[in-house]
């Protein structure tokens, strides 16, 4: 298809996977995060077939964000998908036991990050004319759940802001679609948990979680479909879950 797609925190979970599955359709890639090493493995993995251009900077770091794009070479520049995923949760605590630090790093991450990353690239998908973003919301964006707090009430924000984009932007032409979803087994409950793997694991013990390709193949499908036609709103989740809460787990 030969598309330009930008992708953020594609050095693991959905975002690598999401750099696979377009790269088999023939898409071109800007793949983005802050581990340089993974980038340029992905690249050396992927750029026999279609050509990558890895970018390094924190979505935290407005300047860096503005910085990264604006000096983007040429052939570069018409990007047709956004797809903001660089994300996390830090600490599942009681909200009074909450570390004012983690709070910090997701609300910057997750909220301002996308923001920093969404309007820096805008003027080149508006350019494009035919283009799409889609964002990475989370079950915990639709429901809140104990010891959630701010992690959920930071997908709550991209929950709203997926949808002010999508009318904003309806003048041109621009797609929005948020993707919401449940448990998926990638490296961001060991990054909750700030290592801890035992704490980590079982998060997906007692039933079969999504995997990174899953959400991958999603994304992939919805930016997949004819122009007149956007996903706007979409919860995936695994068999077992059935909604932010709700489990059935095998003892
Ligand atoms: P991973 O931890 O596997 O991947 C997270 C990605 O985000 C990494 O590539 C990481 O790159 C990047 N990232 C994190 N912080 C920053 C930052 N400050 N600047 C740039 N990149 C950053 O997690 P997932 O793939 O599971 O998560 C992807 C998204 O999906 C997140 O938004 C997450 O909230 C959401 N989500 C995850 C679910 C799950 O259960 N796994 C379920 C629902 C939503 P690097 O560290 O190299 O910068
Ligand atoms: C990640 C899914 O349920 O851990 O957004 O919040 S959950």
């Amino acid at each position: 298809m030969n598309r330009t797609v930008f992708i953020t925190g594609a050095t693991s979970g959905f975002g690598e996977a999401c750099a696979r599955k377009f790269a088999q359709s023939g898409d071109h890639l800007i793949l983005t995060g802050r581990r340089k090493e993974r980038l340029d493995a992905l690249k050396d993995e992927l750029g026999e077939n279609v050509q990558v251009l890895p970018l390094v900077f924190d979505v935290q770091d407005r300047n860096a964000v503005f910085a990264a794009v604006a000096g983007l070479p040429e052939a570069w520049r018409k990007i047709d998908i956004l797809i903001n995923n660089a994300g996390l949760a830090l600490g599942r605590d009681y909200f009074e036991e909450g570390s004012l630090e983690d709070w910090e790093t997701m609300i910057d991450t997750n909220v301002k990050g996308l923001l920093y990353v969404s309007k820096a690239v805008l003027p080149l998908l508006i350019a494009t004319g035919n283009g799409h973003i889609i964002n990475l919301g989370s079950v915990a964006g639709k429901e809140v759940y104990e010891k959630g707090n701010v992690y959920c009430s930071s997908k709550f924000a991209v929950d709203a802001i997926s949808k002010s984009m999508r009318i904003d932007l309806l003048r041109h032409g621009i797609k929005v679609t948020a993707i919401h979803p449940g448990a998926a087994d990638t490296e961001f409950s060991s990054v909750r948990f700030k290592g801890d793997e035992s704490q980590a694991r079982k998060i997906y013990e007692g039933y079969t979680p999504l995997s990174a390709e899953d959400v991958a193949d999603t994304v992939h499908y919805c930016a997949s479909l004819p122009p007149h036609v956007c996903i706007n709103d979409l919860v995936i989740t695994c068999t077992a879950q059935a909604d932010a809460i709700y489990f059935f787990k095998k003892a």
